[in-house]
Parts: structure tokens; C-alpha cells; sequence
């Protein structure tokens, strides 16, 4: 019988308080998951328990910043001592800054870096030693279609997801004996805040050109949503993909297995 409960599992979403991360949180709790989720700002924790409370979820928040070692460490053991061991990790947290190479601030670049690379890294390190105490554990890293193409003003953006599909790889590599299984899930263009400027109506009404290439480039011919996530989130952290391991399942409307729109 194909088990995709998640019942009696600990389940810690970075930065999901809002977005694709609270979509994700709450098909894990769907499945039976307890929730915990953590954002660098208070008042971004604080919006995150109005949205779970909404929802009827019992989630535990935290704020923390994933990029301060020793603040996920922290927050890791309280949750070890309090909810239990974490059985599924899902590095969401991120940032994007959409700026011309060549007029980026290398410490933009390092910040997102910092965030987007750094940060599953750390939170990795920190859930793995419980993970392979209790003989299982799943990871699963938010990648982008920027972990596979690349487009102007996203250099620090590409080079961070480019990146965490090799991380994934690896953790992959380095303890899948433990019975950890770690994978991404690589959204296409969701409709998040993090992509509402590139669906700005224009002054006329008429849509944002980028909304109009990425609706032409998407053979669903339409932008993702949150909710899209949730099933390959669930197969992802549930026994239903004890053998998928180090694999980047993009969830894009086929946006990469297609060339474009012909010239009409
Ligand atoms: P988002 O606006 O990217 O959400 C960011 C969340 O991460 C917020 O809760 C934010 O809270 C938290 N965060 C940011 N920096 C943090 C830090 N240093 N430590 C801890 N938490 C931090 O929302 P989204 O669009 O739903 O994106 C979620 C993930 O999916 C990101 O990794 C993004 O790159 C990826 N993604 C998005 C799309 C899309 O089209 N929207 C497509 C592909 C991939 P604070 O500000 O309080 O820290
Ligand atoms: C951009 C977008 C993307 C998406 C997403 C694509 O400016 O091109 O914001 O980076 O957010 O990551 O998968």
C-alpha cells in the first residue's frame, strides 16, 4: 500500500509564513504533519500565526535567521526538546534582488548567497545528526527555473539556485546510507509577492509584457499557485519517496521542456 501520511512526523518549513512555503505547511499538515516554521522578522512570525490559526493549523513559529549558524542550532534543539525530532526539513526561506550585474553591490550578491545557499546549508547541518539518530529523514530545497536558466538581473538569484540543486545533490550523496533522502522541488512562476511586480497591470490596464512572456512560455499557458506545490511536497516528504533521492522535480507548467511560441 502506497503511505503518503504523514502522521506523527515533525516538519520545519523555513520561511513559511506566507507564499508557496505556508502552501506547502499546510498540505504537510493535511497529511498529518506538526508544523514549525521559522522567519528572520517578528512581525513576519506574528502574520504566519494568524495565517495557521486561520487555517485551524497548530504550528509553532520562531524567529530566526537562516543564515545565523548558531540561531538555527538553537532553534533546532528546542524543537527536538519541545515538538520532537525533525523528520522533514524544507529549506524555503529566500530572497530575490532583480539588479543588473553590472550594477549589483557584491554585498547584494553575498546576501542572496547568503539566504538562498547559506541558509540550507545551515539548516541542513543543524536537522541532520537528529535525522540520522531517529534512521530517516527528508530534506527537500526550494530551487527555481534559475537553477536551470538564466535571465537578466538575477545573477546572485541563479547563482544561489544553481547552487542548491548541487547541494542537494550532495546531501544526497553524502547521507543517503543514513536513509535521508534529499530532493528539490523547483517551482515555475508562482503568483507569490515575490513575483507581483512582474504581474503589475500596466497604466492602460493591459498586462505586464514579463506576465505576457511567461503566460507565452508556460505551456499551461498560466502562472503557477501556491497550491500547485502541495502534492509533489507531500510525495517528497512522505515513506511514497523512500527511493527518489537527489532528483529536482520542476513543478512549471512545462516551462523547461518547452522552446517557446513559434514566430506567427
Ligand atoms: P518569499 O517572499 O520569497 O518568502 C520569503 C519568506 O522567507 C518570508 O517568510 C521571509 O520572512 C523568509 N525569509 C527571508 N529571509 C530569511 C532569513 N534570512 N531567515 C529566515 N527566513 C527568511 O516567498 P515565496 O515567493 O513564497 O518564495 C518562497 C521560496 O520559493 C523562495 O526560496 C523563492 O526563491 C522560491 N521560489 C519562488 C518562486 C515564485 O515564483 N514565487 C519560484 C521559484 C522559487 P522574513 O522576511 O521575516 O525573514
Ligand atoms: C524572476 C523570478 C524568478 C522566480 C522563480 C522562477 O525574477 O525571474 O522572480 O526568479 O521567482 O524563482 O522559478
Amino acid at each position: 500500500m502506497v503511505n503518503f501520511s504523514l502522521d506523527g512526523k515533525v516538519a520545519l518549513v523555513t520561511g513559511a509564513a506566507y507564499g508557496i512555503g505556508l502552501a506547502i505547511a499546510q498540505a504537510l499538515s493535511e497529511a498529518g504533519a506538526k508544523i514549525v516554521f521559522n522567519c528572520s522578522r517578528q512581525e513576519t512570525v506574528d502574520r504566519g500565526m494568524s495565517a495557521y490559526k486561520n487555517l485551524g493549523i497548530d504550528a509553532k513559529g520562531y524567529r530566526c535567521d537562516v543564515t545565523d549558524e548558531a540561531a538555527v542550532k538553537a532553534m533546532v534543539a528546542d524543537i527536538e526538546a519541545t515538538v520532537g525530532t525533525i523528520d522533514i526539513l524544507v529549506n524555503n526561506a529566500g530572497i530575490i534582488k532583480r539588479i543588473p550585474m553590472e550594477d549589483m553591490a557584491v554585498e547584494d550578491f553575498r546576501r542572496v548567497i547568503d539566504i538562498d545557499l547559506v541558509g540550507p546549508f545551515i539548516c541542513a547541518k543543524a536537522v541532520i545528526p537528529g535525522m540520522i539518530r531517529k534512521g530517516h529523514g527528508k530534506i527537500i530545497n526550494i530551487c527555481s527555473m534559475m537553477s536551470e536558466l538564466g535571465r537578466e538581473t538575477v545573477s546572485a538569484y541563479a547563482s544561489a539556485k544553481g547552487g542548491l540543486k548541487m547541494l542537494t545533490r550532495n546531501i544526497c550523496s553524502e547521507y543517503g546510507a543514513h536513509n535521508i533522502q534529499c530532493n528539490a522541488i523547483g517551482p515555475g512562476y508562482i503568483a507569490t509577492e515575490q513575483t507581483a511586480p512582474l504581474r503589475e497591470r500596466q497604466p492602460d490596464g493591459s498586462r505586464h509584457p514579463f506576465d505576457s512572456f511567461i503566460i507565452s512560455r508556460t505551456p499551461a499557458a498560466r502562472w503557477g499557485n501556491p497550491e500547485d506545490l502541495m502534492g509533489p511536497a507531500v510525495f517528497l516528504a512522505s515513506d511514497a519517496s523512500d527511493f527518489v533521492n537527489g532528483q529536482i522535480l520542476y513543478v512549471d507548467g512545462g516551462l523547461l521542456a518547452y522552446i517557446g511560441k513559434q514566430p506567427q
